[in-house]
């Protein structure tokens, strides 16, 4: 078990807030990534930069990224909203609160409903500026001591089984050791089917069908069972959680939830109910580390595996995201593939790469990143302060 940092004011040093400023970067993807909500080829992504005042008077700096997409298609957040909550009400009520670190600023923010990404960026960037000040990595802050994660791929729909199976014998080259395919009506058996034969009984294979299927998709779901899969991740729309249950009792593979689970009791609901054998956590949708550490903690303590989501994070998200995923309950390969996975080049000077199919877990103070300030120069398409 971590030490979760939980809803109890820490001893944790606090800080004033200093600068808070809002980037928008424009980021192209190497290679269209199609889901069943949509197709994404371009990202216009939010990062969130503090400056963090000490009780010494020494400012510090911090990162947080943004994981909402520019339409509001895989969750009801969406960049420009985002951006809006922040200056509008989130921000104003963080610099309200006075003296913080990361868990006061996101109580600061709890009384405001929704918005998990934006409260998330808003935590991360705060973490990052403590932990720095500190002298203090996110491994060391989470107590987590695993050196190298396994890295899993997400592999978009492709509109043909061929182009599909060259996909993925790309990525076995690049040493992936689990493959996860995205899969809606029309595109599911048969592409499942295909790649399984492709990369043999013993390579670890999931699925994705992004909220695409309706109850009554039980039997056609099940002919999935013939392919050994590890999961299947959120079938059915978000809020059909009696739905999810009703399929695991249906299908033989183990269903995993990811848009519906976007707090701590909402997830334990779901697992005591039978909707949630194997969680998938995503930070910024549960709004924030914090709150994915007490998600994994939970699962721990109920013995449900679980995973670290992806949302086509740049350096910043994907430097925490493997960090959190060297926790113990994180027993299953993340979405934490190589940066040039999605992108050509980075926004930070140490981007994530992959090495046997593993990712070293980052060890330096904050959350495990250097910013590239000239690439992100480059590629800012805004800069407001807030
Ligand atoms: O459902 O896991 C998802 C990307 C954007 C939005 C939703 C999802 C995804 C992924 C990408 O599958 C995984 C990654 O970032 O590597
Ligand atoms: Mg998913």
């Amino acid at each position: 078990m971590s030490n979760a940092p939980s809803n109890a004011p820490s001893n944790a040093p606090t800080f004033t807030l200093g600068a808070i400023e809002l980037r928008r970067i424009a980021l192209a993807l190497v290679a269209p990534f199609r889901t069943s909500f949509g197709v994404e080829t371009d990202r216009d992504i939010l990062l969130v930069r503090v400056e963090l005042i000490g009780s010494d008077g020494a400012v510090t700096e911090g990162w947080g990224e943004c994981v909402a997409l520019a339409e509001p298609t895989y969750s009801p957040e969406y960049v420009d909203g985002a951006q809006h909550v922040m200056l509008s009400h989130l921000i104003p009520a963080v610099r309200n609160a006075g003296q913080i670190d990361a868990a006061g600023a996101t109580r600061a923010m709890a009384h405001f409903h929704g918005h998990p990404m934006a409260k998330g960026a808003i935590e991360m960037a705060i973490l990052d500026a403590q932990l720095r000040a500190t002298g203090t990595s996110f491994a060391d802050f989470l107590g987590a001591t695993r050196l190298t994660v396994p890295s899993g791929v997400s592999v978009g729909i492709h509109d043909t089984v061929d182009s599909l199976l060259t996909t993925v014998q790309g990525y076995m080259d690049d040493g992936y050791v689990r493959i996860k395919l995205k899969i809606e009506p029309g595109s599911d058996i048969e592409h499942v089917a295909a790649v399984r034969e492709l990369i043999g009984p013993d390579t670890p294979l999931q699925v994705d069908a992004n909220t695409a299927y309706r109850r009554t998709d039980g039997a056609h779901l099940a002919r999935l069972d013939a392919y050994d899969l590890l999961l299947i991740e959120q079938p059915l729309p978000e809020a059909d959680i009696i739905g999810h249950a009703q399929l695991a009792a249906e299908v033989e593979t183990p269903i995993c939830l990811d848009e519906s689970l976007v707090s701590t009791s909402g997830t334990a609901d779901a697992i005591a109910l039978g909707a949630c054998e194997i969680a998938n956590i995503k930070p910024g949708r549960v709004g924030g580390y914090l709150e994915a550490v007490r998600i994994h903690d939970l699962c721990v303590s109920v013995g449900i595996p679980v995973w670290c989501g992806g949302m086509l994070e740049t350096g910043i998200g994907r430097a925490a995201n493997a960090v959190l995923a060297s926790l113990p309950g994180f027993t299953l390969p993340g979405d934490i593939s190589a940066s040039t996975r999605f992108y050509a080049q980075d926004i930070v000077t140490d981007p994530i790469t992959i090495h046997d199919g593993h990712v070293t877990v980052p060890r330096s103070p904050g959350l495990g990143f250097d910013i590239d300030q000239s690439f992100l120069d480059r590629i800012t398409t805004a800069a407001i302060s807030a």
